[in-house]
């Protein structure tokens, strides 16, 4: 299954709206960063004893108590328990308000629907299932109560080939400095022997919910705090992603990954020295071959051979020369393995590297070109 390229759309249109039963002050969108700044600065020192999300919690209660009827009646149905398992999955990002400095983050349903049915599985026998539908958004809810929506995301379980799609917050961290965490989710999506995630970064600014601008264009897979700073670290296989046609299903794979360093002014850096010494961790010396692993059918460690070796300095034309060298020595199974996989490779071979090792790492140079 191909990785999803998709990345947080920016052209969405977010809503806010007033939680009338809030029980702090409302507000409207039109509410200055300054003014929610001071009003966080006014009411901060209350902010870590109280739900965040309070002022909406009800209302989603409210709003799952429907569907938790139709899963309650079929109590005595042989897969209940699953479908208990499967609903409680589902709706704990709704059920979870993740504090966020002047506000918090929860998953908020739009039409939640939980549903007994009857289909065909996967070998065509008639069975009875479930289905469950929950899309809705996530939102930042302020420090006046006003719940500002992110866009829709689409939220979904089937018993029926054990299919679904589902979110969650992974973690906050206020990346700007401006008093509100930005929230990282994941999306992901499984079904029958597939499976495939992103990571997306939203931050709550100027009144609405947005994909986070810095990190615009950073592929995130997971988040480190990879120098022990305080800061969340990103990490992200992108640069040297490469799919595989060999093997069953293999997980997403870009070796070695790039760390985007988290610094104090919001932005992330690919090429400082904090990101070197993680790359230095994946590539701690020019690798000596190439093309040499045998039993590299998908041409991955071929792949990060490459890489290293860019990242350690060499030029694409040296390492294209070394390649063809070493594939004429190389044993027919290997060369065959190599061949099939010869396109991606110098796909790989192109990709520029964010950093020099050779000059950003420490002292020792093991090999000369
Ligand atoms: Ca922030
Ligand atoms: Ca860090």
């Amino acid at each position: 299954m191909p990785r999803s390229r998709a990345t947080a759309n920016a052209s969405s249109k977010p809503r806010n709206r007033t939680i009338p039963d809030a029980g702090a002050t409302t507000a409207d969108s039109s509410t200055s960063p300054a003014a929610d700044e001071r009003a966080s600065s006014a009411t901060g020192a209350s902010h870590a004893e109280r739900d965040l999300c309070a002022p909406i919690t009800a209302q989603i209660e409210a709003k799952l108590r429907e569907a938790e009827t139709a899963l309650r009646r079929g109590a005595r149905r042989r897969n209940a328990a699953e479908a208990r398992s499967a609903w409680a999955e589902v709706t704990a990002p709704m059920r979870t308000c993740l504090p966020a400095g002047s506000g918090g983050w929860i998953f908020e349903p739009f039409d939640p629907r939980f549903e007994w049915v009857r289909g065909r599985d996967l070998f065509g026998q008639l069975v009875d299932s479930y289905d469950i539908d929950v899309s809705g958004a996530w939102v930042f809810v302020d420090a006046q109560g006003v719940a500002h929506e992110g866009e829709r995301v689409d939220v979904a379980w089937s018993g029926i080939g054990s299919f679904a799609r589902q979110t969650r917050g992974i973690s906050v961290f206020d990346y700007d400095s401006d008093g509100a965490g930005e929230l990282i989710v994941e999306l992901t999506s499984s079904g029958h022997e597939s499976w495939d995630g992103r990571m997306e970064l939203w931050t709550f600014s100027n009144g609405s919910v947005r994909p986070y601008a810095a990190a615009d264009g950073i592929d995130l897979d997971s988040v480190v705090d990879f120098d022990h700073d305080g800061r969340l670290d990103i990490v992200s296989i992108d640069r040297y992603w490469s799919t595989a046609p060999c093997g069953m299903d293999p997980p997403p794979r870009g070796r070695p990954p790039v760390l985007f360093h988290s610094l104090p002014d919001g932005r992330f850096s690919a090429s400082d020295s904090v990101a070197a010494a993680y790359l230095l961790e994946q590539c701690p010396a020019p690798p000596p071959a190439l093309l040499s692993r045998e039993t590299d059918c998908d041409g991955f460690a071929a792949a990060q051979n490459i890489a290293c070796a860019r990242l350690w300095g060499s030029s694409a034309a040296s390492v294209r020369e070394r390649m063809r060298h070493e594939l004429d020595s190389l044993p027919e199974r290997s060369r065959t393995y190599i061949d099939g996989a010869w396109d991606r490779l110098m796909r790989i071979v192109e990709v520029e590297p964010p950093l020099s090792l050779r000059e950003l790492a420490p002292p020792v140079m093991p090999r000369d070109e």
